[in-house]
């Protein structure tokens, strides 16, 4: 990001603080957005200034409308079932002066939200907290499945869609932008090979067995905010909340939660599922979401670890062969290393696909 002090402060002026802004900090570890933490003047860190990346999320006013509906819709139901403490178990956006849900500054879109007091994310969990996480992405499911149909809007538009996903890759391979398909036509066979078994949800879809619902679509670990006693407060970063298929959201928590090594490992010997933490999560996620899976999607949870973990490896090689155009990257080589890694969890989940499989049988 290139703006200085001075323009987040005044960028942050055109928002109803509780005192006066003096630092705005990098935060976080968001491959897409850039997060910012606010100190005010009474040296307290209180709010969390995002720029929304508008060359993503296209369309800014659906975004924050999507938010500003979740997030009142969540408060509601909060409130309902008689919780305390409510500030930190929902986000909280402030509109701008100008009574807006975000403030435009020319050039880029701002958003203000309270930085939840006493609360932290992770980047690895243990089992106790993968069994909060599960719980959490349940009920937030949960809560926001009387949304009526078309209130959300698509933030991205097939955001999800593995056909839609695929159709980017080869168009991606045929153009070869950044003349790197040479060196990772090993990886491209080993997409092409799972094709058809990977977009058997849109094909459920069109045959009227899989429904949609209210998803939140990037259940990485890290967008879950724990309390000093490592209990789940809130389910944060909203921007992809959306209609789509229900295993997104399991997911992509078994892909970020249940590695043992990271999104991004060089060291492909760290990385591969861990069954405890999948287990765990699982009988979180199934605590809250039973009443309302049907036997199908209850089947297919294992499936959907696979498919998330399958989808972030066409989205990442995608990404290194049309020469870094969506992802932040650290270095020259990160999409290709993050493929790699994606690849290698796939192969472990696929290798364990049985013993995942058995586990779902209480279920059932
Ligand atoms: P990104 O799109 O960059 O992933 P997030 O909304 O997930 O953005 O924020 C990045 C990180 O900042 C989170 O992982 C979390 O640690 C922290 N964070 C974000 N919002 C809050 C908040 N309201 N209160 C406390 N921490 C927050
Ligand atoms: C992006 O913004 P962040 O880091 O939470 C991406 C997700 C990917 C994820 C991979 C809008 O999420 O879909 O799964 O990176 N978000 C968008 O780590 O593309
Ligand atoms: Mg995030």
């Amino acid at each position: 990001m290139t703006k200085t002090k001075e323009e987040l402060l005044a960028i942050l002026g055109q928002f109803p603080l509780e005192g006066n802004a003096v630092a705005a900090e990098p935060f976080g570890n968001g491959h897409i957005n850039d997060t910012l933490k606010v100190t005010t003047d009474d040296g307290q860190v209180k709010y969390i200034l995002q720029r929304i990346n508008h060359q993503i999320f296209t369309n800014v006013d659906m975004l924050q409308q999507n938010i500003h509906v979740v997030t009142t819709h969540i408060r509601r139901k909060l409130e309902a079932k008689g919780e305390t403490d409510i500030d930190r178990k929902v986000l909280t956006f402030l509109p701008t002066r100008a009574g807006k849900l975000y403030h435009f500054d020319g050039e880029n879109y701002w958003r203000v939200c309270l930085m939840i007091p006493r609360s932290r994310s992770y980047e690895e969990v243990t089992a106790e907290k993968s069994y909060e996480a599960g719980l959490a992405f349940g009920e937030f499911q949960a809560m926001l499945a009387d949304i009526p149909e078309g209130t959300l809007g698509e933030t991205i538009p097939n955001f999800h869609n593995m056909e839609f996903r695929l159709e980017q890759f080869r168009e991606a391979v045929a153009a070869d932008r950044a003349g790197r398909l040479a060196e990772v036509a090993d990886l491209v066979e080993a997409i092409e090979q799972r094709a058809q078994d990977m977009c058997i949800q849109e094909v459920l879809y069109r045959d009227g067995r899989l429904r949609k619902r209210v998803n939140h679509c990037d259940t990485k670990v890290n967008n879950i905010l724990f309390d000093e006693q490592g209990k789940v407060l809130c389910v944060i970063d909203l921007d992809t909340v959306m209609p789509g298929f229900v295993l997104s959201d399991i997911g992509d928590f078994i892909r970020t939660g249940a590695n043992t090594g990271a999104e991004d490992d060089p060291n492909l010997e760290k990385v591969g599922v861990n069954l405890p933490i999948f287990e765990a999560y699982t009988r979180g996620y199934m605590e809250k979401a039973q009443a309302f899976l049907t036997p199908l999607e209850i089947s297919m949870l294992p499936y959907g670890g696979r498919l998330l973990t399958y989808m972030q490896t066409v989205r990442f090689l995608t990404d290194y062969i049309n020469g870094d155009t969506y992802y932040k990257i650290h270095y020259p080589e990160h999409n290709l290393v993050r493929t790699r890694a994606q690849y290698r969890l796939l192969q472990s989940l696929e290798e364990h696909a049985e013993e995942m499989i058995n586990f779902m049988e209480q279920w059932l």
